[in-house]
């Protein structure tokens, strides 16, 4: 049997493409990039691939065809989570979800975690200019979850829990740095002090420093493009 074609709808600066496209890289996969340009999006994009006309998406099936007219005979599959878990389960061996069920139910369990208090919580600081306190209590929520010594969000092995998370917290380091965000001027660089240069946040900085560090991480998290495209003057919503 052919092996399936998969195409992968995405965009360099969203950041829920980008935790596939991360996952992609770490299990050395063969697909097909199609970049949607949000500010001039196909007009077939929405009626043939995603109705919901967003990054990241997947086609994915025999026989191969043209991105821009995709076989009606492959599947549609949309949303950044369900697509790390397809991810994982078309590539077994890569390790991005493990074997064992204890393990997986972790994996999960820090998923769910950076689905319910991390998204919230970075929209409500970063998009709304809310209070910095409240963001700061999620991140040290977010930090006692990690294991005490070992790599990665659940162990030693890079999984999917890590590719959920590490496009926001390679955002925030960035954009703090920069004072990129809807809070007051001057706020971002006090956070960035507190989260990625106190002691108190030294295990988020060497969780940070362990993701970022692998060759999957450089080739998918572009600085360059998320100062460039400035994602708060061009509308912050169509990036994120
Ligand atoms: N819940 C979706 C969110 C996808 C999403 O919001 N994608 C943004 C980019 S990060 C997008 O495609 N924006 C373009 C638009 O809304 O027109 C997921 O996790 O995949």
């Amino acid at each position: 049997m052919a092996t399936p074609d998969i195409i992968f709808y995405t965009n360099k600066a969203s950041i829920y493409a980008e935790r596939v496209e991360f996952a992609f890289q770490e299990a050395k996969a063969d697909v097909t990039r199609y970049s949607i340009d949000f500010a001039n999006k196909p007009e077939w994009y929405a009626p043939r691939v995603n109705p919901a006309s967003k990054v990241p998406a997947l086609v994915y099936g025999s026989p191969k065809s043209d991105p821009e007219n995709p076989s009606p005979e492959s599947a549609r599959i949309t949303e950044s989570l369900v697509l790390l878990e397809f991810v994982a389960d078309l590539y077994p061996d890569s390790g991005l979800l493990p074997k064992d069920p204890v393990e997986r139910a972790r994996v999960r369990f820090f998923i769910d975690a950076v689905s319910t208090k991390v998204s919230p919580a970075t929209a409500a600081f970063f998009f709304r200019g809310e209070s910095p306190d409240a963001f700061i209590a999620t991140v040290a929520e977010i930090q006692e979850l990690l294991p005490p010594t070992a790599q990665f969000a659940v162990g030693d092995h890079f999984t999917i829990a890590d590719a959920a998370i590490a496009p926001f917290l390679a955002r925030w380091e960035l954009q703090l740095r920069n004072d990129v965000g809807k809070f007051a001027e001057g706020t971002g660089p006090g956070v960035h002090k507190e989260l990625f240069q106190s002691e108190r946040f030294a295990r988020l900085q060497k969780y940070l420093a362990n993701i970022s560090s692998r060759e999957s991480f450089k080739s998918s998290f572009d600085p360059g493009v998320h100062m460039v495209t400035k994602m708060f003057e061009v509308g912050l919503r169509m990036l994120w």
